[in-house]
């Protein structure tokens, strides 16, 4: 009898977590991370935005720069799927002039799990002026998720040519609160 009253307090705090989780599913959210990176890719923030037609990614780095020198890029993993462990998309790309970018099917964070490129309406673009690279990738193209949570990583070159160390948003392979249409 004991067991079971304990069960049904778990069950209450449960509740009651649930019901005070839309504070966190609003349809859009910011996070911030510090200036932990001796060079221009420096990730320093990340929002996202779930939008009725897209889920719009919007970077700020430190010192964003055009020359190839910089060697900048990034991949933000995106999570749609809470019953599948880890991302199910990446788009990546690079963050200097003259660079591509691609949005792949992925299973997790391993690079020899990363799948086709994914056939749908996606676009990257980077403001210098303002430090911000944008991703806006349709809800269509990765299944139409209910919620969507992203974890980021970016890494540069240095002038010797040597790479810097990767800096992911928060912990490595850590994701944001999920994000609700
Ligand atoms: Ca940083
Ligand atoms: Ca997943």
């Amino acid at each position: 009898m004991r067991r079971t009253l304990l069960s049904i307090a778990t069950i209450a705090v449960a509740t009651l977590a649930l019901t005070q989780a839309p504070a966190a599913n609003a349809d859009s959210i910011g996070v911030t991370d510090p200036k932990d990176l001796g060079h221009g890719v420096d990730l320093r923030s990340v929002e996202v935005e779930h939008k009725t037609r897209n889920v719009v990614v919007t970077t700020t780095h430190t010192d964003l720069r055009p020359s190839y020198r910089t060697g900048s890029s990034g991949s933000v993993f995106l999570d749609t799927d809470p019953a599948d462990p880890g991302p199910e998309y990446a788009l990546s790309g690079g963050y200097f002039l003259g660079t591509d970018y691609v949005l792949v099917e992925v299973d997790g964070f391993s690079r020899k799990a990363m799948g086709e490129p994914v056939e749908g309406s996606y676009r990257m673009s980077v403001d210098y002026d303002t430090e911000h690279v944008r991703m806006r990738i349709s809800r269509e193209a990765i299944g139409s998720p209910d919620e969507v949570r992203v974890a980021v990583r970016v890494a540069g070159s240095r002038p010797d040519g040597s790479n810097t160390r990767t800096d992911w948003l928060g912990e490595p392979r850590s994701f944001t609160d999920w994000v609700a249409q």
